[in-house]
């Protein structure tokens, strides 16, 4: 029933956070429109449906400036997986992220999942330069050499995911590897975006599965009540 499963509540909430400018809204429709827009304005906070197979994920962009409003820890209360995000040219925004971001993950769920993402890779990294389809290959010959400086290496996030994990004092048992769970995308050209969004939804499944089955023994337990409520009123008007 498709069109029951559009009315019905998000499974599980994502989070993109960073500061302005890094590319947030333009990942997000890199994912769900699958294309790239020079200009998109995001006016306080947006919110994305993404239908993965049977599950409904809602994904929340944020404006950047959010915690100078307070609003922040609104748009994490309740989030499952939180996309802390940077631009690759710019270092001053990878510490935005743990200056300015990391305190307003606070109120995610306890096992939230996180990611680091360095965005416009396509302005340093040949490979990302190419717009990704099925046919092209992983790394087919760059159309020009990016002249822009790097000022982020793939370490510094790794580090940072690292010191992430250690605030939040998550399992590192039961986390995936430091390294897979920072990317370096391009929303401009595809590059790595959907392995983002994929990676963090297989890590989510079973929290979706868990959250679903909370939520049908919980209906279950409803209905169950109802029907003893209207024995219970037939006996009474019998008597
Ligand atoms: N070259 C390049 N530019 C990008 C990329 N992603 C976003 N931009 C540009 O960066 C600017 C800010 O993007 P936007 O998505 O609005 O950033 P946000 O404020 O974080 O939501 C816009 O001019 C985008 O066109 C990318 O992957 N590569
Ligand atoms: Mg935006």
């Amino acid at each position: 029933m498709p069109a029951a499963r559009k009315t019905r509540k998000p499974d599980i909430k994502m989070v993109i956070l960073g500061d302005m400018n890094v590319g947030k809204t333009s990942l997000l429709h890199r994912y769900t429109e699958r294309s790239f827009k020079d200009t998109l304005s995001t006016v306080g906070g947006a919110f994305f449906l993404k239908q993965w197979g049977p599950y409904n994920i809602s994904i929340w962009d944020t404006a950047g400036r959010e915690q100078f409003h307070g609003l922040g820890s609104m748009y994490c209360r309740g989030a499952a997986a939180i996309i802390l995000t940077y631009d690759v040219t710019s270092w001053q925004s990878l510490l935005q992220l743990e200056e300015r971001f990391l305190s307003l993950t606070d109120s995610a769920n306890s096992d939230c999942v996180f990611a680091v993402v360095g965005n416009k890779a396509d302005l340093t990294d040949p490979c990302a330069q190419v717009t990704t389809t099925e046919d092209t290959p992983a790394c087919p010959t760059p159309p020009h050499t990016p002249t822009v400086h790097k000022q982020v290496a793939q370490e510094d996030a790794v580090a940072l995911y690292n010191r992430i994990i250690r605030y939040k004092a998550l399992d590192t048992h039961t986390l995936p590897r430091a390294e897979d769970m920072c990317f370096e995308t391009s929303a401009k050209t595809g590059y790595n975006v959907d392995a983002l969004f994929e990676t963090l939804f297989e890590l989510l499944l079973p929290s979706i599965i868990r959250k679903q089955a909370q939520t049908q023994t919980g209906s279950a337990t409803v209905c169950l009540e109802d029907s003893q409520e209207e024995k219970k009123k037939k006996i009474e008007c019998c008597v």
